[in-house]
């Protein structure tokens, strides 16, 4: 069907693990909060349909991308299996951008490496805000679903 390729966050429901007994942490940045808050709907949803219990999906708010590795780093520490880092940085006319996606994704990549839970990067970085609403619930699905779907496949590694 020529429409299936149009929603990337497809997936199949069987091959999720069970998150019955998960604790997950979802950090939110507030810049672009009308993107990020959409892929925090589409995270969350999915890991309630893989049946994690709603007191053990817990939210933080970061102000922005940047902040995600602090924010990130701390809640890892906490005990959780997983914590999903969701952010989104939108090209503007200065060097901004690589600066911070290069940081967060440099500290992500850190998290994983150093720490025992899994950080998933749900990091949107996009040349304009059409973009990001295409990937945010748009025609090119919701990278928060696919977060949430690789959090759940990360820890039952
Ligand atoms: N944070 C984002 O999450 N997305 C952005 O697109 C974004 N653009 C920024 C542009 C500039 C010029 C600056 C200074 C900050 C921007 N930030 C953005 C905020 C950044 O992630 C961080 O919250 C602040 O730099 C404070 O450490």
């Amino acid at each position: 069907m020529a429409s299936a390729n149009n929603n990337l966050s497809g997936y199949d429901a069987s091959k999720v693990p069970n998150g019955q007994n998960y604790r997950i942490a979802i950090v939110v940045a507030e810049w672009n909060i009308s993107i990020t808050d959409n892929l925090y709907q589409g995270a969350r949803k999915t890991l309630l349909d893989h049946n994690v219990q709603s007191e053990n999906i817990v939210k933080v708010d970061v102000p922005g991308s940047f902040e995600l590795i602090y924010g990130a780093s701390k809640v890892q520490r906490q005990g959780f299996d997983a914590v999903i880092a969701i952010g989104s940085i939108i090209q503007g006319e200065t060097r901004h951008f690589e600066f911070i996606a290069n940081a967060v994704s440099q500290g992500i990549k850190d998290l994983n490496l150093n720490g025992k839970a899994p950080v998933i990067f749900c990091v949107l970085t996009d040349d304009n805000i059409e973009q990001s609403k295409a990937r945010s619930g748009g025609e090119m699905g919701n990278k928060g679903i696919e977060a949430a779907v690789t959090a759940l496949r990360m820890i039952a590694l």
